[in-house]
């Protein structure tokens, strides 16, 4: 089977673009002649949008430019949130999901609870591109990647962990503290839109929990009319709301980014049991490229990015209503 190049493209003449970092609101006015633009969660998505913006300037396409992205935060596994270096399980070992999703075609790939798999986005890539499904899980995701030269560690220890884990009285109420995921939203040069996540979940999940991040329309979403939007914080209380579908539709229906992240949140607080303490936070780049983003209960730092280079940002929390 013909394999595809891992997008690790170099940095190149974007990163001498960088912009400084400065805190400033969520929303940004259309900067339609500033493509391609980027937007990525936390403080690594600087880091995920300058090779996001590298790739577009090597010449790679919104999915290569996501993927570089994406790929470099999984790689750095530092915030021990994302990749291999991320939060582990009850059990002891990280489980990870990804998906990749490009408004063209309206194609989705994702894999979700796969082990020892050291770039999901890839493997969810490869889902997107090489097979007639959306979602792979586990031990078939794991099969399937490895089948695509997905970059790969052995997980033999893993059932010694989970004999260890299985003798000990498995935790009443997962440790829900800690939880991380770069989701990347791109608009290309010719205004479509792409978007990826990556994460190891929420640290001290259930073995076999899958969050919202690899679920289109949960945690990330694109439709290329309109825009995108991407999630991060306690997935349950993102997927059972189908969020990021529903700040594209609110898109749709005309709020600019940055209402519809807000206005989810307040939709969900509303009627959610836990109100505004329900620790998630929005991300949303429209059709145009203007970009918004919203915290339920916590500050939010994110980053954009555009043909100046990257530029940190923060939100506080949403005011309650
Ligand atoms: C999850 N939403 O698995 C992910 C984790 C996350 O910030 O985004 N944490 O629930």
């Amino acid at each position: 089977m013909p394999m595809r190049q891992p997008s690790r493209t170099p940095l190149v003449a974007s990163l001498l673009l960088l912009g400084a970092c400065v805190s400033a609101p969520g929303a940004s006015a259309p900067i339609e002649n500033m493509r391609p633009v980027v937007i990525g969660t936390w403080p690594f998505g600087q880091i995920a949008g300058e090779h996001a913006l590298a790739a577009f300037a090597a010449g790679g396409s919104r999915l290569d430019a996501v993927e570089a992205g994406v790929r470099e935060i999984e790689r750095l596994s530092s915030d021990g949130s994302v990749g291999l270096g991320g939060r582990p399980n009850a059990a002891g070992y990280p489980q990870l999901d990804a998906c990749i999703l490009d408004g063209v075609g309206h194609r989705a790939g994702c894999v979700a609870g796969v082990e020892g798999i050291v770039h999901p986005i890839s493997a969810a890539r490869w889902v997107m591109e090489d097979s007639k499904h959306v979602l792979l899980v586990g031990e078939g995701a794991r099969w399937f990647a490895l089948e695509h030269g997905v970059e790969s560690v052995g997980i033999e220890d893993l059932t010694a962990k989970k004999q260890a884990w299985v003798a000990r009285e498995r935790p009443a109420a997962p440790d829900r503290a800690g939880h991380d995921t770069i989701a990347l939203l791109v608009l290309d040069a010719q205004g479509h839109l792409a978007a990826g996540c990556s994460t190891s979940g929420a640290g001290g999940k259930l073995p076999g929990r899958v969050g919202d991040s690899p679920i289109p329309g949960s945690g990330i979403y694109v439709d290329d009319e309109i825009g995108a939007a991407g999630a991060t914080g306690i997935g349950e209380n993102v997927m059972r709301y189908c969020a990021t579908y529903q700040i594209v539709e609110f898109m749709r229906e005309g709020m600019d980014p940055q209402r519809a992240c807000e206005e989810m949140i307040h939709r969900i607080a509303r009627v959610d049991p836990r109100g505004y303490k329900l620790d998630i936070c929005f991300i949303a780049l429209d059709k145009h490229g203007r970009t918004g983003a919203a915290a339920s209960n916590q500050k939010f730092p994110f980053a954009v990015g555009d043909l100046h280079g990257t530029q940190a940002r923060s939100v506080e929390a949403v005011v309650p209503r």
